[in-house]
């Protein structure tokens, strides 16, 4: 078996590539040039092994962060005006939802289809007939949460984290007119992922509630 020596300039770029056999003659007519170009190598690939072990470190500390981390998956169906999740969130955690799949509000409208869409909701296609009265919906179709049932509703529509103000169960639905959810169709899959809220919170949290399962 022929090794092969490779040795890379500062840029990355491959300078050298020989079997390893030829090396003794290429050091004898360059040693110096050979020398200097193999330390950089040797540098570059000290340097590697340090950043690799910095990594392992990093990942490390990213598995002890993740002490103390609840991952739930939970079906939201459309027709249901709140759906208990069972989960009762705390002001001392950092609470991410992330919804995924398709749903649709019916087609209560001025425009002549079913429409079909994600978590982020549809968006309005009717205005309310009294404009002094308050809108009872944030944004249609969107996936919405409260925290206890007295509380006001909240947009999460894809993803949303918070820190809760209260302790109480956690409420999801699709954002409907109250009383309008009969001809409401289809379902989401919903991640809710707990973690101590602990500064600094977590700039991403990785979530896939496209992995929950199905309801049977
Ligand atoms: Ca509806």
């Amino acid at each position: 078996m022929v090794h092969m020596l490779r040795v890379w300039g500062e840029h990355g770029q491959l300078r050298m590539r020989a079997p390893v056999h030829y090396t003794k003659e290429l050091a004898m007519n360059t040693r110096n040039h050979v020398r200097a170009m193999t330390s950089t190598a040797l540098r570059r690939a000290a340097g590697a092994l340090a950043g690799a072990l910095a990594g392992l470190v990093a990942l490390a500390g990213v598995a002890a962060a993740q002490e103390g981390v609840t991952r739930q998956c939970l079906i939201v169906p459309a027709d249901v005006e709140w759906m208990g999740t069972g989960i009762t969130v705390t002001p001392r955690e950092f609470v991410c939802v992330k919804g995924d799949g398709l749903w649709s509000h019916g087609g209560q409208g001025v425009e002549q289809l079913y429409p079909y869409y994600g978590p982020e909701g549809y968006g309005r296609d009717a205005y309310p007939a009294d404009p002094e009265e308050p809108d009872p919906v944030l944004h249609i179709g969107a996936l919405v949460g409260k925290i206890g049932p007295e509380s006001y509703r909240f947009l999460i529509r894809h993803q949303t984290c918070f820190v809760p103000k209260i302790t109480a169960e956690l409420l999801l639905a699709m954002d409907d007119a109250p009383g309008t959810y009969g001809n409401n169709d289809g379902y989401l899959r919903v991640q809710v992922v707990k973690q101590p809220a602990t500064w600094p919170l977590p700039n991403r949290v990785k979530m896939n509630p496209e992995m929950c399962a199905p309801p049977k």
